[in-house]
């Protein structure tokens, strides 16, 4: 059973995460497991940066093989902001949320384009680094819809479809957005670097 931490609190990002490794003997172990590792600034000027930062320290901190993901939403209007600062656009979820349509009130919905994007980083202690990009393209709604998912996902409408990623069934949602088009790329290396199929 290959081990690895995932480097994150987040336990939406979690539950995807693990979905897609789950026919693969790996053990998925995260930060809610290291109370003691001290928070990890997010000083990058990119989600790849970011999201190497995290790795690297949770790897060294652990000694074990550790996944990042560092993700966010840009909206074309705001020139794609939140971007990298998506978690820090307010204190909460609804905050953050309230924040966005604030932001867009009156902008029409053709000029509501936004994506979201993740990048996650495999760091493997002293020895390699795996990284993929994954982005899913929609539009902005302008009021929540939906219950399920985390963060932006009442309010972004992947483009094809007429409902949130709040309103999609968990695993449609897992089949097209931005972290599943990562982890599609990621979890293949690997399987292959740890021969796991
Ligand atoms: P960790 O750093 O501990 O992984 P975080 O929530 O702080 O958790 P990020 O720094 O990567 O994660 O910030 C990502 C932000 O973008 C955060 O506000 C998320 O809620 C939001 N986000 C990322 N992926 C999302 C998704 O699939 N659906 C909705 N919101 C998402």
């Amino acid at each position: 059973m290959l081990k690895i931490v995932a480097a994150t609190h987040n336990t939406g990002k979690l539950k995807e995460i693990k979905e897609k490794i789950k026919d693969y003997p790996i053990e998925l172990i995260s930060l809610l497991d290291y109370p003691q590792i001290p928070e990890i600034e997010e000083k990058g000027n990119t989600f790849y940066e970011n999201a190497l930062l995290k790795a690297t320290a949770v790897s060294r901190f652990t000694k074990l093989p550790a996944l990042a993901d560092d993700s966010g939403l840009e909206i074309d209007y705001l020139d794609g902001k939140p971007g990298i600062y998506s978690a820090r656009w307010g204190n909460s979820d609804e905050e953050r949320i309230r924040r966005v349509l604030k932001a867009l009130e009156r902008v029409s919905d053709t000029e509501r384009t936004a994506r979201f994007i993740c990048v996650m980083c495999l760091v493997i202690p002293e020895n390699k680094i795996f990284s993929a990009e994954g982005i899913c393209i929609g539009y902005i709604v302008s009021t929540p819809q939906g219950s399920s998912g985390f963060g932006y996902d009442p309010i972004f409408k992947p483009k094809g479809y007429n409902l949130t990623f709040s309103q999609l069934e968990v695993k449609t949602k897992n089949k097209m957005s931005h972290r599943a088009r990562a982890l599609d790329k990621i979890v293949p290396l690997i399987v292959s670097y740890f021969h796991l199929a």
